[in-house]
């Protein structure tokens, strides 16, 4: 058996599939006996109770009256090498190329380049920030000084070797779901709160940034429900929200149309959904439409960046150009109008999140990633 590692982590610690994928990658690690750093500004709102091998390093910012922005970066890269130091870790492990990656590279230089850094790209870095000509060469530094980089997806490898000239090699690791977590639960009770015994509930769940296209959801959903009975439930907060709010008095949907904000408990929100509704403009992944796929619903969505590698057209879900919210919405009522389809992709779900995206297979591949770079041949 190999050796157990000391790693240390850092991601963007709250709400977000960047932030879920890094804290249940390090609770994983931590059974399979490593132990487990997180370095971060504040506690991953996933961690949860105390659990063994884990343990967590608060980065604090000194607010010093002669600047202007407090130095977050620096206070991060400095706590990872007090750490790195203090812990004797074998590895970072950062999500994000800008800051973590560049502040593990600090970290590095600090501790005197024994430590080794792996990447993780989940997109936005790449696909927002790498567009930026101000970040791309500091984005560019973070990537080409770790020791491995991996992406969430194909199309996103190929967006970052596009967008930022990048030739060293990147690794492939899926995101993953925790069947232990994610499984169709009995919504008995909880369905009827939001939707009559004949009506079908359509689901949305993000961040709400211009990005994910809510407004496309809305349309979507008003095409759907004037041709069977349909509700729509909205999870989540963000920047976006005031805007779909009123477009939904507008549109006189008000009735058929719930917000249920920001929700901890997914898998149970999710298994209340006959469908989830991703149409977005850029998604490196799309983590909410593996959760979804773990608990049973299919997704109806765009054709945008890896969701097509997670959602297979007429298999998992159905998939449409960006914007074209009349196929989506064709797709989403023969899905809802034929319970014999429902059923076999249903089943298709469940089988696929199990067998292409389980935690063992991910985590495996990660551990692997260690190895190759503590002990490179
Ligand atoms: O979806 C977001 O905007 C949040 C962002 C994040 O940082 O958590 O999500 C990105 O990483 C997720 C985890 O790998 C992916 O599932 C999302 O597709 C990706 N978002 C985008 O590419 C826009």
């Amino acid at each position: 058996m190999d050796r157990l590692l000391k790693i240390g982590i850092t991601c963007y610690p709250s709400l977000g599939g960047s932030g879920v994928v890094a804290t249940e990658l390090g609770k994983l690690l931590a059974e399979k006996g490593h132990e487990v750093h997180f370095i971060t500004h504040s506690i991953p709102f996933r961690l949860g109770t105390f659990q063994k091998n884990i343990f967590y390093h608060e980065v604090e910012v000194n607010d010093y009256y002669v600047f202007r922005y407090p130095p977050y970066d620096l206070a991060l890269a400095t706590k990872m090498a007090q750490v790195a130091k203090m812990e004797n870790l074998d590895l970072l492990h950062v999500h994000y190329a800008v800051p973590h990656a560049v502040c593990a590279f600090l970290a590095k230089q600090m501790v005197g380049g024994q430590i080794k850094v792996v990447t993780t790209l989940h997109g936005t870095d790449i696909t927002v920030l790498g567009q930026d000509e101000s970040l791309k060469d500091l984005i560019r530094l973070g990537i080409n000084e770790s020791d491995a980089v991996t992406a969430v997806s194909r199309d996103l490898i190929q967006e970052t070797r596009r967008a930022l000239d990048i030739t060293a090699p990147i690794d492939l690791t899926y995101n993953f779901v925790d069947k232990r977590v994610y499984y169709p639960r009995d919504v008995t009770g909880l369905r009827e709160l939001f939707a009559e015994p004949e009506e079908k509930i359509l689901m949305h769940i993000s961040n709400f940034r211009p990005v994910k296209r809510v407004s496309d959801v809305v349309d979507i959903f008003a095409k759907v429900s004037g041709r069977i009975p349909a509700r729509l439930l909205l999870v989540g907060e963000g920047p976006e929200l005031p805007k779909i709010q009123a477009k939904i008095a507008e549109m006189g949907l008000e009735d058929k149309v719930r917000f249920l904000g920001k929700q901890d408990e997914i898998a149970q929100v999710i298994s209340m959904a006959d469908l989830l509704l991703l149409p977005s403009e850029k998604e490196s992944f799309g983590l909410v439409a593996l959760e979804a796929m773990a608990c049973g619903v299919p997704t109806v969505g765009s054709q945008a960046g890896g969701i097509p590698e997670l959602v297979q057209h007429g298999v998992t879900g159905y998939l449409a150009p960006i914007g074209d919210t009349t196929s989506m919405a064709d797709y989403a009522v023969r899905l809802l109008s034929d319970e014999k389809l429902a059923e076999q992709m249903r089943e298709a779900c469940l089988r696929r999140a199990c067998q292409d995206f389980s935690k063992d297979i991910i985590t495996d591949q990660y551990e692997s990633i260690y190895y190759r770079v503590l002990d490179p041949q």
